[in-house]
């Protein structure tokens, strides 16, 4: 066995300078420390030839051995802290969260087209003084029909194809099939002066088709006054029809019947294949309606109407079926 001269301590540090160097990964490093330290190491070879040696020689190639031992452990222990910062840094890279980017890539949600519309003409009509109302979906028979000049029994009630609520009394309780009971709510809890809408949700036995749900939506107008005529109501309708929608558009109001308005119109407008397409129906308030919510007829007159917000929605976006509205498919709903 050779003895370890002060060129070949300086050579293992050299070795091991060289090996710490090319270590790239911990596991690389690892591996270099068991070649340079470990039990089949030139150092521990060089140790084990020092007991050869003249004991005068052995102090002085043993306090070699040992200094260059701590050299190379201090080039490993460096070498490792240098690895593993590199390698945290990496992994922080890999699982970091950027919030910035995230929020980029990511979509946002938004308004379904039919709550945009209901907002929209909220705003018209607060901007034209109204005030917004609300009522229950699931109304008594009393506000739905009797209140509304609707006689028990009358034919009149099958017009409307009502859903009735398991509840109370046989046929007493029912979902919506208008947003009319609201103007009964609004009519005998207040006093009038009295301008409000109330837009909400109907329902109706209707089977689905292209201009029908069972389930829509209405926005209902009342205004309770002293000296409100068929005039007020068409300017009223023309002014909130043509903010909604824009100049250029074809209406048309046409006779019509509803118990509790007197006389009854209905508002169509033409779609660009030159139908026409029912928006709502209005009139002056019956004076029966009045005098059942505690207004008396011959102080205040009022007008009413009711339209339907999804088909105002499809009229102005040229939708050409309601139903697309309720498929939830997101490459149609995103155009609006
Ligand atoms: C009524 O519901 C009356 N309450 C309107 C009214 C109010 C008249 C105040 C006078 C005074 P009608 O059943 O015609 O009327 O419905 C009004 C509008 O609701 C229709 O023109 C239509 O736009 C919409 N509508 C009715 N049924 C459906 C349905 N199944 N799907 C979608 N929209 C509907």
């Amino acid at each position: 066995m050779t003895e370890p001269s002060v060129s070949s301590v300086d050579e293992l540090v050299a070795q091991a300078r060289q090996q710490v160097a090319v270590a790239i990964t911990l596991e690389e490093l690892s591996a270099a420390r068991t070649v340079m330290l470990g039990k089949r190491s030139g150092l521990v070879a060089a140790r084990k030839a020092l007991a050869q040696m003249a004991p005068q020689d052995r102090r002085q190639a043993g306090q070699a051995l040992n200094e260059a031992k701590q050299v190379i452990e201090e080039l490993f222990s460096a070498r490792e802290a240098e690895l593993a910062a590199a390698a945290r840094t990496q992994k922080l890279a890999a699982e970091r969260l950027d919030l910035t980017e995230v929020t980029q890539q990511s979509k946002h949600g938004y308004l379904h087209v039919i709550t945009q519309t209901q907002q929209e003409l909220e705003d018209i009509f607060v901007g034209m003084g109204y005030k917004i109302a609300e009522g229950p979906e699931i109304e008594s028979e009393w506000y739905n029909f009797g209140a509304l000049n609707f006689p028990e029994g009358h034919p009149a009630r099958d017009m409307y194809d009502t859903l009735y609520v398991d509840y109370g009394e046989p046929a007493s309780t029912l979902l919506r099939t208008h947003t009319s009971p609201v103007q009964a709510r609004v009519m005998e809890s207040q006093a009038p002066p009295i301008y409000v809408v109330a837009p909400g949700r109907c329902f109706r036995q209707d089977t689905a088709d292209a201009t029908h749900m069972p389930v829509f939506h209405q926005i209902e107008g009342l205004v309770v006054d002293k000296g409100t005529s068929m005039g007020h109501l068409a300017g009223t309708i023309e002014a909130f029809t043509s903010a909604y929608f824009g100049p250029g558009f074809t209406s048309r109001l046409r006779p019509s019947y509803f118990p509790f308005t007197e006389p009854s119109a209905e508002f169509d407008v033409q779609r660009p294949d030159g139908t026409w397409l029912e928006l709502g129906g209005c009139g002056m308030v019956h004076p029966n309606v009045l005098s059942a919510c505690g207004i008396n007829p011959e102080q205040w007159q009022g007008f009413a109407f009711g339209f339907g917000i999804d088909r105002l929605a499809l009229i102005r976006f040229g939708i050409g079926d309601l139903r697309d509205l309720w498929s939830n498919d997101v490459r149609f709903l995103e155009q609006f």
